[in-house]
């Protein structure tokens, strides 16, 4: 690869949030309509030497969300620089970036070049690590540890952590309105989808569900009630990821969308039952200690296992179906459905 690179500011003006270092050849390939289906190692096939971009794995994607992430700045008033710390210490904790990294992944199946779907990955990434935040919080699940360090609050206190929060909040919605590129309608549409999968139709009405120990009558309304806290945000994202590429989820993205987002969550609570707190980075156990309504604490560990194999098969199909149809390669959703379902943390 053409180790030259060049820097290119997002946004519009001052106070770039995420700056992307594209190969310069990576960037002409786009220019000049070669490229891509998906981005990232360049190949030359053919006496003239066509331009042909290898998808990027998983590895790869992790590897450039990592990167935007640690690039973005949060600008505070003078005297507040220890809430941007706070905000960068949640953020740069090293997480799985299983959603970020969907965004992507789904994008670079849909054609669309990686670059162009990172400021959107990075905002879901840090609403997702605001809702970590809150819900390690003591009035909340009061976690004491999160990603393998201590939570938030207990390095910051629970006044700064919940203001940090709000700051990846805010910080999230600014960067899809000022620095997603695309029309202001592409801008507007992918904010309301992540805000409808978050906000009180989404994550918010899971989470008080969850605190206020709502129970499920039966197992379709513990999938309900499971999809609210944690797969609509799945969905968001492979909605997002094609959104990007100008397209609505067809039936197989939303059957794989749907599929992950209860697999995560099945796993989720397999991991709580059975997972070792030095790789899930915080205490397991938890659900059972508080009484929380869990695919293992209602139906037991060996239901819980079935469903997660059932909900992988089913991503299986569909990304078939997928595959057998979408522009760009579909490798590395194949790699995040074998993730969720083998993680060990
Ligand atoms: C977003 C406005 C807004 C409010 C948040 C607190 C709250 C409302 C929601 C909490 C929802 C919650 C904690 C769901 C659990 C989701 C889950 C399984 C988290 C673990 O995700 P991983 O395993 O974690 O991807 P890493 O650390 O890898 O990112």
């Amino acid at each position: 690869m053409d180790g030259k690179t060049i820097t290119k500011g997002r946004a519009n003006g001052n106070g770039h949030a995420v700056r992307s270092i594209l190969p310069v050849l990576e960037r002409d390939a786009h220019r000049n309509g070669h490229g891509p289906i998906g981005s990232g190692e360049l190949a030359f096939s053919g006496i003239q030497g066509t331009l042909a971009l290898a998808p990027l794995s998983l590895d790869g994607l992790h590897e450039r969300v990592e990167d935007a992430l640690g690039k973005v700045e949060f600008v505070v008033a003078q005297g507040a620089d220890r809430l941007a710390e706070a905000a960068r210490y949640a953020l740069l904790a090293g997480g799985k970036r299983v959603r970020p990294i969907l965004v992507l992944a789904t994008a670079q199946a849909m054609g669309v070049p990686i670059e162009d779907a990172l400021s959107t990955a990075c905002a879901i990434e840090m609403i997702h690590t605001n809702s970590l935040i809150v819900d390690d919080l003591p009035a909340m699940d009061n976690h004491p540890k999160r990603r393998g360090r201590p939570a938030l609050h207990r390095v910051y206190g629970d006044d700064i952590a919940i203001l940090a929060g709000c700051a990846l909040l805010s910080e999230a919605q600014r960067l899809i309105l000022e620095e997603q590129s695309g029309p202001a309608e592409l801008r507007n549409h992918l904010l309301r989808v992540v805000l409808q999968a978050t906000g009180s139709t989404g994550m918010v009405s899971g989470q008080f569900l969850d605190v206020t120990r709502y129970r499920p009558g039966s197992s379709h309304d513990l999938e309900r009630t499971q999809m609210l806290k944690t797969g609509t945000l799945i969905v968001a994202c492979v909605r997002c990821g094609a959104l990007l590429a100008d397209r609505e989820m067809g039936q197989a993205f939303t059957g794989f969308a749907h599929s992950l987002g209860v697999l995560f969550q099945v796993v989720d609570d397999i991991l709580d039952e059975t997972g070792k707190a030095r790789w899930l980075g915080k205490m397991p156990g938890s659900d059972r200690r508080k009484g929380k309504m869990t695919n293992v604490t209602l139906f037991g560990l060996e239901y819980a296992r079935r469903t997660a194999t059932e909900y992988y098969e089913r991503c299986q199909v569909h990304l078939d179906e997928i595959a057998s149809s979408a522009p760009g390669s579909v490798a590395a959703l194949r790699e995040i459905a074998d993730l969720v379902h083998e993680r060990n943390r």
